[in-house]
């Protein structure tokens, strides 16, 4: 099949998946086209399956807002005309959703086809920005026009129906991960880096904004480190991460605390560490979660959204109430002064993640994609 592919192409989970869903379709055989504003993070490999096409977006003085969604739309009509696609799948509904309703429409206009666009719902679209009364309208028009809708939990689908008036049906196709990728050996050099002492590594993976609570994350930490020798990663960056910098240096706490940025070898990173914290006030899934679990890392992680369909509490974690960080204190030091403890929980992380491991999950795609083809026109590759 010929793919086209809309998404964030920067740190966020959305673009994160999308791009790996992208990669994994080309190395199934199928022709993939991201179009996106700039190249996806992690669309880091070569495949002759792979195409990028770079979405414009051209100013003029009397733009104070350049109208992206236009560019968007009309280079989605180029690559979906131009390159024969059989089927548009957007990731997060945000301008991309109405972007590709836009584009279907004028491609069937100019050329009489009607092609398939899939709206693949992620989170912050429908439970913050997409509730906003000013997006909510053209949000909701736009989901419903979507052939398909997705989303990725349980817990999203119920926050979508609550929010908006949704005519369809929205299928649950849950996030998932690389364990290839993630289940790789520990750089012994790097954690000794780290952790000169053998201290136990915590790890935080965001894009810092206020969401994550990273706050709760670093005041614990503060409070772990009282009774436990530790060592704390903070990855990534974002709107938080100068505040947090602050707080780390307040609580004089900072030679145990690394900020060490944006990221590409979060696997190696991950590998070497311990406990994932994620206090989020809110997360759809967590992939973030997911791909430390995949790496052996127990996660510790608020009990919000879908973070309980994915972090098993007592079993590959713990699920603390949102804000609360003596839970999180309390759940780190059950494991950091039991060892074997420690080693059963990073097994079973594993073996949870291993239910979201990408082989299950791409056929659910592929068969979607499918469905919604044209048998005549669709072809693998
Ligand atoms: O909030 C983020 O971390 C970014 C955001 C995005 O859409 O780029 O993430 C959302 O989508 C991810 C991938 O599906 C989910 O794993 C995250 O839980 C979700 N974030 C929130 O719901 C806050």
């Amino acid at each position: 099949m010929k793919i086209g592919i809309s998404c964030y192409p920067t740190y966020g989970g959305s673009g994160v998946l999308a791009t790996e869903l992208g990669k994994a379709l080309a190395d199934e055989g199928h022709q993939v086209h991201f179009i996106t504003y700039q190249q996806p993070v992690r669309l880091n490999v070569f495949n002759a399956n792979i195409f990028y096409h770079e979405v414009r977006v051209p100013t003029y003085p009397l733009f104070d807002y350049p109208p992206y969604e236009i560019a968007l739309a009309s280079t989605m009509v180029d690559v979906i005309v131009n390159h024969d696609l059989d089927i548009m799948h957007v990731h997060y509904a945000i301008p991309h959703a109405s972007a590709a309703y836009m584009a279907k429409q004028i491609v069937l206009q100019q050329t009489g086809r009607n092609i398939p666009v899939i709206t693949t719902l992620h989170g912050t679209d429908i439970t913050l920005v997409g509730r906003d009364k000013t997006y909510a309208p053209v949000v909701t028009f736009s989901i419903n026009q979507s052939d398909v809708i997705t989303a990725v939990s349980q817990n999203l689908k119920d926050e979508t129906l609550k929010s908006f008036t949704i005519t369809k049906e929205i299928e649950v196709i849950t996030n998932f991960v690389d364990l290839e990728r993630f289940n790789i050996q520990a750089i012994d050099a790097f954690r000794k880096v780290i952790a000169p002492k053998g201290e136990k590594i915590l790890v935080h993976a965001s894009n810092f904004r206020k969401v994550k609570r990273v706050q709760d994350v670093v005041k614990a930490f503060a409070e772990i480190r009282q009774h436990v020798p530790v060592k704390l990663l903070m990855v990534g960056d974002g709107p938080e991460r100068p505040v947090m910098e602050d707080l780390v240096r307040e609580l004089n706490i900072d030679e145990d605390v690394r900020f060490v940025g944006k990221q590409e070898q979060i696997e190696e990173i991950l590998a070497v560490s311990d406990i994932f914290l994620l206090p989020s006030e809110y997360e759809s899934f967590g992939l973030a979660a997911l791909e430390a679990m995949a790496a052996h890392n127990i996660v510790i992680s608020s009990n919000a959204g879908g973070l309980p369909e994915i972090n098993i509490h007592g079993k590959t974690g713990y699920l603390t109430p949102v804000g609360d960080v003596e839970a999180i204190k309390v759940a780190a030091l059950e494991v950091l002064q039991d060892d074997k403890k420690l080693q059963q929980m990073k097994q079973a992380a594993f073996e949870q993640a291993q239910k979201f491991d990408i082989h299950h999950i791409l056929p659910k795609y592929e068969e979607l994609y499918s469905r919604y083809c044209r048998m005549d026109v669709c072809s693998k590759a």
